[in-house]
């Protein structure tokens, strides 16, 4: 069976709701962080030499990185296709652009705002490259997800896990006053029942 390594405060629950979505079973480990440094706990690194989560094992595969197990999740369970293309073809193409945008590119940025604000006071360094990053990239998944549900349209696909992650991130920050619609995405999304059955078998 497929087992998750699930470290508590963080992006793993995102796997866990994607593994609830697929109805793929599965076993939870769960992992909690050092109060103080807020790091994982060193028995992740027995698991994985970088020590983070999500990491999955499946069939002798040990896989970290969430948006490459996103991939390989919908490569061997939705051979449907029902979670996003898997051909190759240009809609295949923007599809793993937004699946690896969030951690490529929006995370960073995100992080900065989050030492910044753990560091109180002004943090005119941090701040003067994260701030104009955030509206940046915000405006930008703002202006992609319009007037849809998800992120590419009217289907949820993998992109929507990292999306979700990076906008929940936002929204712990106080970011997304400006943005209304990405705030309604997060509660919608938020509230499937597959998320709200992840809830139950893994805390956030
Ligand atoms: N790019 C990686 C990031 C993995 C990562 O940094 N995970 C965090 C949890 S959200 C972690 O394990 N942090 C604990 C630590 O670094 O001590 C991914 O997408 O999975």
């Amino acid at each position: 069976m497929l087992t998750i390594h699930h470290l508590r405060i963080g992006r793993s629950i995102f796997t866990v709701w994607l593994l609830e979505e697929l109805g793929v079973e599965y076993e939870l480990v769960e992992y909690h962080r050092n109060p103080e440094t807020m790091r994982a706990p060193p028995e992740l690194r027995e698991v994985h030499p970088l020590g983070k989560s999500p990491v999955i094992e499946d069939d002798g595969l040990l896989l970290s990185e969430s948006g490459a197990i996103t991939a390989y999740l919908l490569h061997k369970y939705d051979p449907q296709g029902k979670f996003g293309p898997d051909d190759g073809d240009a809609a295949w193409a923007e599809y793993t652009q937004w699946l690896h945008y969030p951690e490529g590119s929006v995370f960073v940025p995100l992080l900065l705002k989050l030492l910044s604000t753990r560091a109180g006071g002004e943090q005119p360094l941090l701040d003067g490259f994260a701030d104009p990053e955030v509206k940046l990239h915000f405006d930008h998944i703002s202006d992609k997800l319009g007037d849809n549900d998800f992120i590419l349209g009217e289907r949820i696909t993998g992109a929507d896990f990292g999306i979700t992650y990076m906008v929940s991130m936002a929204e712990r920050l106080g970011l997304l006053a400006p943005y209304p619609t990405l705030a309604d995405y997060l509660a919608r999304n938020l509230a499937r029942p597959a998320f709200q059955r992840a809830l139950e078998r893994a805390v956030e």
